[in-house]
This record gives structure tokens, C-alpha cells and sequence, in this order.
């Protein structure tokens, strides 16, 4: 089934957004994302445990032996750099105090039920920091899908990022719509971010079309 990525570019054009407008605003759901502004944290012991073995695999954490990470994480995939950042709105977070920095991928405790057919709206917040360099990124949100015995039927989306996003254009809002696929045993869809370089991560919007 055809994907549609539709996304905002920081001088405010919306591309294709358009024809679609008053149909997302008339069935907008709840929130399915738990702390969408990474303003909850935890800390975490990086010494032994889980996040012990993430820093052992290659993981950037930082340099703390204590770090804070978002309530609402879950597990990384293929990730570079994990950080839970504070700063100034609209120049280092989007809103609140915190973004999350990140280079790679990383699954959050977003996770609820789908059926084919059922049409997932995300809406997130994107800035390309200055140490990333000239290079533009690109980043991208998709779905994993387990079946039954935990076993991944497929994915929402590819797991490769897709949507590109250019150094010096400041925070960038990203919408990307998809489609539940036509396969059997689904029903539970489980969020992934995932970025080809570190980009800033904020205000995170996952909604569920009936
Ligand atoms: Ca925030």
C-alpha cells in the first residue's frame, strides 16, 4: 500500500498538506505518545545493566556515570548518540526544557493497537544542530509490528529514514500519514525514530485515524 510522507519546511510552506487539512483536524485523536516533549526523565545508572552493554556496543550516552533519559524509552536500535538536552525554547528544544539528541535509531513505549487499514498521523519537531555539520540528514518515524509470539510481522513504513531535513533551517515539523498494511495477526503497532545523523527531537504527536 502506498505511503504518503508529508512534511513542513522551517520557513512554514506545507508541502501537500493541503488537500488534507480539514480531514486530519476533524478526526484527530488522542495523543498516543507519553511525554511527547521529553520533559519526564529518568535517571539511569550507566555502570552496570542495560545501558551498560548499550555504551559497550557503541552507544553515546555521554560522559556522566548517571544520565537522564526519557520516561517513556524502551530499547535503541541502531543508535549512535542518546541524550536527553536542555535549553532555550525554539533554539535548542523546540518547546519545554528538553529534546532528546540523537543519532540513530531508538524505540519509545509507544505502543497500541492497529488494524489494516487504520491510518497513523505523526507530527514531530526536527532541528539539525550545528555540530551535525553541512550535510543534511534525513530522519524518519515507522512502526514495528509484532505478531502474536513477539516475532516482527513487517514494519509501518520504512525502517530506513527517509524525509530530509538541511542544516541552518531551525526547528522543522515533519508529518508523516501511513496506512496499516493488509496483513494478518496484526495488531499492535510499536513507534521507531530513527535519524542518519544526530538531530534534535521534540514535541511528538502519534494519532490514531478510525
Ligand atoms: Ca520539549
Amino acid at each position: 500500500m502506498k505511503m504518503k510522507i508529508y512534511y513542513v519546511l522551517g520557513a512554514g510552506l506545507v508541502l501537500g498538506l493541503m488537500a488534507t487539512t480539514g480531514r486530519l483536524a476533524a478526526q484527530d485523536g488522542d495523543n498516543l505518545f507519553a511525554n511527547p516533549g521529553f520533559e519526564d526523565t529518568k535517571e539511569v545508572d550507566l555502570t552496570s545493566g542495560y545501558f551498560n552493554s548499550a555504551i559497550n556496543q557503541g552507544v553515546n550516552l555521554g560522559d556522566e556515570m548517571v544520565v537522564q533519559i526519557p520516561v517513556n524509552f524502551d530499547q535503541f536500535s541502531a543508535t549512535k548518540l542518546f541524550k536527553v538536552v536542555s535549553g532555550k525554547p525554539g533554539e535548542d528544544v523546540h518547546s519545554g526544557n528538553n529534546a532528546l539528541l540523537i543519532d540513530g535509531g531508538f524505540y519509545d513505549r509507544c505502543t497500541f493497537p492497529v488494524q489494516p487499514g487504520e491510518i497513523i498521523e505523526v507530527h514531530y519537531f526536527i532541528k539539525v544542530p550545528d555540530s551535525t555539520g553541512d550535510s543534511s540528514v534525513k530522519v524518519g518515524v515507522s512502526f514495528n509490528l509484532p505478531g502474536p509470539d513477539g516475532v516482527s510481522l513487517g514494519m509501518i513504513e520504512a525502517k530506513e529514514p527517509q524525509v530530509q531535513v538541511f542544516p541552518g533551517s531551525g526547528w522543522n515539523e515533519i508529518i508523516q500519514e501511513m496506512v496499516v498494511p493488509p496483513l494478518e495477526n496484526i495488531n499492535t503497532a510499536v513507534f521507531r525514530f530513527a535519524s542518519t545523523a544526530p538531530v534534535l527531537l521534540d514535541d511528538v504527536v502519534v494519532r490514531l485515524q478510525h
